[in-house]
């Protein structure tokens, strides 16, 4: 059986206008159920009532909010996701204090849809009701109210209550369908314990499903709980969407522990935050500046609190001016970007302004910066420019799809269709492929990839004398900025660019030729001559270390050069010979296998007239080096030519 949608209409007006005579009167429930709501004769706490007419494709859901003027927490709760309002002005007293108000908070909460039913028709003449109808039409222009229908009915004596459900029909045909970013997101507006069920938080969807079983989180308290049971007008169902007023039982949720304010929402889907980056609008009525450091109540989806303003373009704003703010909140909080607000100043007591989320996890900013406003007006912008500027934000970091859609709000869908775009523009870069991927802005990838080379090449004028970087070196530098995968991608295309090689686990820049400094150089060439000068009886580094005055690292350096260069060649840990003694050597056993086939260490060793240690390092080494290979106790070419074979006793 397909559910019924639901449309959300909030009642709004002054105290004792008759909102909830009219709910009901329509409906046949009274909104006001607290034993003090019925003494006292007013609304202290929302209701909620549904009138589900089966001819009506929709179940349309009142909340019927309190008028009085200590109560407005408690109506901007209310009225802060509903899909249209109605306003409520009592004919006779006409258009009041409260009457502007909530018709303000409704304009600066978004509300785009409403209509007006003037109360009370039965106290007033038809000339009363023309005027107060002109009244309204004239302070609605410009306003989503501008041009709305307005009724005029008695909750007393039932007239006009079939024209006021016509309106109400109506507004929830035209309601717009909302924005889904596919996550579960339910601000609480009530909560309550059912006997032998626990506790029961209520709300309207603003996003995603939420099923029977599913985990949520309570934010921003990082509350962990499992749904026991999701109910929709009071009926048990499986689950609940986008759009409906919902009530879910949650599992170990002690009642003292969930308040108003805050959000049930899939786990770990929101970021609590003290700062909300926002466009603020100050209303045109206001008696006096709004000014930078300001202390206000802010009231952001059904939570109230305490802010301080941050003004980050100058030192006020004037009645119906507009401003970047940073809200710091005295507390955490969770929103979303697009989330509307209202605020109000302390003293006098009234609404001032509000306005709309642009970065609802943002740094703290510098003031007066360009950069900073130009970055906020992106986020407000169109899904390119914010999921850009999401992006841009990063830095270094790379972004998978999914973070940046939950930090901008938006769906996943939504986001990684404007990455593509934005892929294919030039202006991201992907550096990663595991899961839905990950990017980089271009100017921050660019940015990471100067920064790589450079570091390359102040490593080699640091280190003239080494031929390749070891690219653990770079990467260590790299991860403070960026990550292993990017510079992976990096290092990729700087060799392809022939900007540098790899060989192995090392780099190498292209152009650099590991040379000594002139002093070193000077140095070098004194142990070469040292090895020269020894010919076959090797001396030992440590030796050549105290003779020179060289200090141990300064030696290997030095040693390292001279090996890397060919001219002294180490034929055993500690066994070195000059270049030239190794050819000679060459020179010797070639001769000796030329005579007799093979040669053996002693052989060698009376030839060279040296000791049988040094004979031994140096047949090793022309057996490492593929010269020759040992047979038993002989050694023979390792290339056999025929006549070796012969002459080869084996
Ligand atoms: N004569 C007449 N009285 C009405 C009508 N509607 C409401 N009233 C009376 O006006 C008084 C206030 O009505 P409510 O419906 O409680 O007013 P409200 O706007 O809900 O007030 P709050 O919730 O406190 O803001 C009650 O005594 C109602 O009986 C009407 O159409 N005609
Ligand atoms: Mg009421």
């Amino acid at each position: 059986m397909p559910e019924k949608a639901h449309v959300i209409i909030g009642t709004a007006g002054h105290i004792d206008h008759g909102k909830s005579a009219l709910v009901k009167a329509l409906t046949g429930t009274d909104p006001d159920t607290l034993p003090e709501e019925k003494a006292r004769g007013m609304t202290i706490e929302l209701g909620f009532v549904f009138l589900d007419d089966p001819a009506y494709e929709k179940q349309i859901v009142f909340i019927d909010v309190p008028g009085h003027e200590r109560f407005i927490k408690t109506m901007a709760a209310g009225a802060s996701h509903v899909d249209a309002a109605l306003l409520v002005i009592a004919a006779d007293e006409g258009i009041s204090v409260q009457t502007r108000e909530h018709f303000d908070i409704l304009r600066l909460l978004g509300v785009g849809l409403g209509a007006v039913v003037l109360t009370k028709s039965d106290l007033v003449d038809g000339a009363r009701l023309a005027e107060v109808a002109a009244a309204v039409r004239a302070h609605a222009r410009g306003s989503f109210l501008d041009g709305a229908p307005i009724a005029a009915a008695s909750s007393v004596t039932g007239a006009g209550l079939e024209e006021v459900r016509a309106v109400l029909r109506d507004l929830g045909r035209r309601a717009a369908p909302r924005p889904d970013n596919g996550i579960f997101r339910m601000p609480i507006d009530r909560v309550f314990t059912v006997q032998g069920f626990g506790t029961v938080v209520a709300g309207t969807v603003l996003g995603g499903r939420v099923r029977t079983g599913d985990e949520v989180e309570v934010f921003p308290d990082g509350l962990r709980s499992r749904v026991r049971g999701v109910q929709v007008h009071g009926e048990r169902t499986e689950a609940s969407g986008l759009g409906r007023r919902t009530a879910l039982n949650l599992q170990d949720l002690k009642k003292e522990h969930v308040r108003r304010g805050q959000v049930a929402g899939a786990p770990g889907s929101l970021t609590p935050t003290v700062r909300l980056d926002a466009r603020l609008d100050v209303l045109p009525g206001i008696g006096k500046d709004v000014k930078h450091r300001d202390r206000v109540r802010l009231h952001i989806g059904t939570d109230e609190v305490m802010a301080r303003l941050a003004l980050l373009e100058g030192q006020t704003v004037g009645a119906g001016g507009s401003a970047l703010a940073q809200l710091i909140l005295e507390r955490p909080a969770v929103a979303l970007p697009g989330d509307r607000f209202v605020i109000r100043s302390f003293s006098p007591l009234v609404t001032i302004g509000g306005g709309q989320v642009l970065d609802a996890s943002p740094e703290k900013h510098k003031r007066f910066s360009g950069e900073v406003a130009e970055g906020m007006k992106r986020l407000g912008g169109a899904a390119r420019e914010a999921v850009e500027q999401s992006f841009l934000q990063a830095a270094g970091l790379p972004l998978g799809l999914k973070d940046a859609a939950l930090k901008l709000g938006r769906s996943e869908a939504e986001v990684a269709e404007a990455a593509r775009e934005l892929v294919a523009a030039g202006r991201l870069v992907a550096v990663s492929r595991e899961g839905a991927g990950a990017y980089l802005h271009v100017s921050a990838y660019e940015g990471l990839k100067r920064e790589a080379e450079a570091a390359v090449r102040e490593y080699f004028e640091g280190n003239p004398e080494r031929p390749l970087m070891p690219y653990a070196d770079l990467r260590a530098g790299f991860l403070k900025r960026g990550d292993a995968a990017t510079l992976k991608l990096i290092v990729d295309e700087l060799c392809a660019a022939g900007i540098l090689t790899r060989e192995k686990a090392q780099l190498g820049l292209i152009g650099h030729e590991a040379r000594l400094r002139p002093a070193d150089r000077l140095m070098a060439d004194r142990i070469e001559a040292v090895f020269r000068a020894a010919r076959y009886a090797a001396p030992l580094e440590e030796d050549v270390r105290r003779t020179l005055g060289l200090n141990p690292s300064a030696l290997n350096k030095l040693m390292d050069a001279l090996v890397r260069e060919g001219r002294i060649v180490r034929l055993a840990p500690k066994v070195i010979y000059h270049r030239d003694a190794v050819e000679a050597a060459r020179e010797a056993v070639l001769g000796l296998i030329a005579r007799r086939g093979s040669v053996t260490i002693a052989e060698l060793r009376d030839r060279l007239n040296v000791s049988r240690k040094y004979a031994q390092a140096v047949l090793e080494y022309f057996d490492k080096t593929g010269l020759t290979r040992r047979v038993e106790d002989r050694h023979v070419l390792a290339q056999r030519t025929e006549r070796q074979d012969r002459a080869d006793p084996e």
